[in-house]
């Protein structure tokens, strides 16, 4: 009897243990935006304009200023945040074309790959940009996208394929085109598929917005593109209506999902070009399309809050916000950006932004919420998105491959705010290529290297231009956080061990210790 009851008590023990764990794991959101700044929230400093349900998270939970993402374009940062590795190390992983294919290997273990483990379902609503289909192939645009989100882990998708400036204007979920009518196939290239083919420059007058630079090919919605497509009318989409469709779509996926612990990558367009806002958004700012689009990615974040506290799943959920890379003014489209930009400083304090390894190429806005886990507050450590891989492996107490992650660090606990944790040591910045061009952050120093001495968008506020500059370069941050005063030459020592280290790490393959 004696024995019995110890056995039950033991078990009463285990199972009551085992079910405080299963509580503990929370939902994961991750909300990213793209091209959004240091200084395009009012949060973060932004005056002109109000971001009022961002803010709301930055109130209640951590508010980070050394929040990062790994690259300064789309594609790498977002491949890094999926695998866990900096997308140097990998060739391709620049920003994907129209009809590129999967850039990461289907037998990589990701991030998605690592919340089905640890027992949750998965999806990615909105941009893409990784590619579909396989390496010498490309996307099937009339069969199945295969390999795509669903073949490295998410287990639901919504999206745009590629960046909305590139061909096509459709929706791909369940591996296919949505509403794609077989009798009208839709066919996408980088030729013009016959001489008489409207482009951005044969019907530049009949155009809603003019472009500045490339995004001259085919037309749709009276906005040229990069890339050529036909076919697929049924299936096509109006630009003002992406951020609600995602809405919709993330909405009802977290509705059907809601007594399971789930992950859900929210991956917006806004701010991207071409800045098309709905139309109930056009005007709101007095900075045109581009913080109009702002303003549409808070109503969004408004939304998703607003779903979780219906469903009474705010306490139960994880909310990380965060960017793809630092802001740029025209970027291919005269949307009046540039002109009606104002004393607005998109990249905050910081110099350069998208394309650039100066800070405000990857510093970026990063916050973390979850009511009644997380203390309200800043913190000043160093996290970046490539970091949520390992971070969220030690939240849901998921082992991870040994060789996967490589460069992803755990800071799960400066993610939840906990006192005194720290974040990451150091991080290296790439641009678009990676390839040479890097910034290395090592505390208070940052080393800059630009092997052809030229970097690019290092004023954000003004047009996109290369300026000539040293290879090297080295600043205080927190002494010089614009990186005005180059101290190469006064801080010899400290130069040489960071290009030393920088060098080695780049080499080693790994950042992460094994
Ligand atoms: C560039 C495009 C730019 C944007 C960027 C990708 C030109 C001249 N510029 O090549 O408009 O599409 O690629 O942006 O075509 S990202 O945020 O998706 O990386
Ligand atoms: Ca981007």
């Amino acid at each position: 009897m004696f024995c019995h009851s110890k056995i039950l008590t033991t078990l009463l023990g285990i199972l009551a243990i085992a079910s405080a764990s299963a509580e503990k794991k929370p939902n994961v959101i991750v909300i990213m935006a793209d091209d959004l700044g240091y200084g395009d929230l009012s949060c973060y400093g932004a005056t002109t304009f109000k971001t009022p349900h961002i803010d709301k998270l930055a109130a209640g939970g951590q508010l980070f200023t050394s929040g990062y993402c790994s690259a300064s374009t789309c594609t790498p940062t977002r491949y890094s945040l999926l695998t866990g590795n900096y997308a140097f190390r990998k060739k391709g992983t620049g920003i994907a074309p129209p009809n590129g294919h999967l850039i990461i290997d289907a037998d990589t273990f990701t991030l998605p790959d690592l919340m089905k483990k640890a027992g949750y379902r998965t999806a990615v609503v909105g941009k893409w940009h990784l590619g579909l289909g396989e390496k010498g192939k490309g996307p099937d645009w009339n069969g199945e996208l295969k390999p795509g989100p669903r073949e490295i882990g998410f287990d639901h998708h919504f999206l745009l394929p590629t960046t909305n400036d590139r061909v096509p204007q459709v929706y791909v979920t369940d591996s296919r085109v949505l509403n794609l009518d077989p009798k009208d196939p839709l066919w996408v290239g980088n030729k013009k598929p016959s001489p008489d083919h409207p482009t951005g420059i044969t019907h530049r007058d009949s155009l809603k917005m003019d472009w500045s630079h490339g995004h001259n090919s085919t037309i749709h919605n009276g906005i040229s593109r990069i890339g050529f497509y036909t076919g697929g009318e049924k299936a096509r989409f109006r630009d003002e209506d992406l951020a609600d469709k995602w809405v919709e779509k993330s909405v009802e996926w977290i509705e059907k999902n809601q007594d399971d612990p789930f992950f859900l990558f929210y991956a917006s367009h806004d701010l991207h070009v071409p800045r098309i806002p709905h139309e109930r958004f056009q005007g709101v700012t007095p900075h045109g399309f581009r913080a109009d689009s702002i303003v549409q990615l808070d109503w969004t974040v408004g939304e998703i809050m607003k779903t979780l506290d219906r469903l009474k799943l705010t306490e139960k959920t994880l909310v990380v916000f965060c960017s793809d890379n630092g802001p740029v003014m025209d970027d291919g489209y005269k949307d009046g950006a540039v002109e009606k930009v104002g004393t607005h400083k998109a990249a905050g304090p910081y110099k350069g932004g998208k394309y650039s390894v100066y800070e405000g190429g990857t510093r970026t806005p990063f916050i973390t919420y979850w009511k009644g886990q997380i203390p309200a507050g800043k913190s000043d450590q160093m996290v970046c998105t490539i970091d949520l891989a390992t971070s969220l492996a030690k939240l849901t107490g998921t082992e991870t491959p040994k060789d996967a992650f490589k460069d992803s660090f755990d800071v799960s606990e400066a993610l939840l705010g906990k006192p005194d944790s720290k974040g990451r040591t150091h991080l290296i910045q790439q641009d678009n290529g990676g390839r040479g061009k890097f910034g290395f952050r090592k505390g208070d120093w940052k080393l800059t290297k630009h092997p052809g001495g030229s970097a690019r968008n290092t004023v954000v506020e003004k047009q996109l231009a290369n300026t000539k500059v040293p290879e090297f370069q080295l600043y205080h941050l927190s002494k010089d956080p614009a990186e005005k005063k180059n101290v190469i030459k006064d801080q010899p020592k400290i130069a040489a061990e960071m290009k030393a280290e920088l060098e080695i790490l780049v080499k080693a393959g790994r950042s992460r210790p094994e």
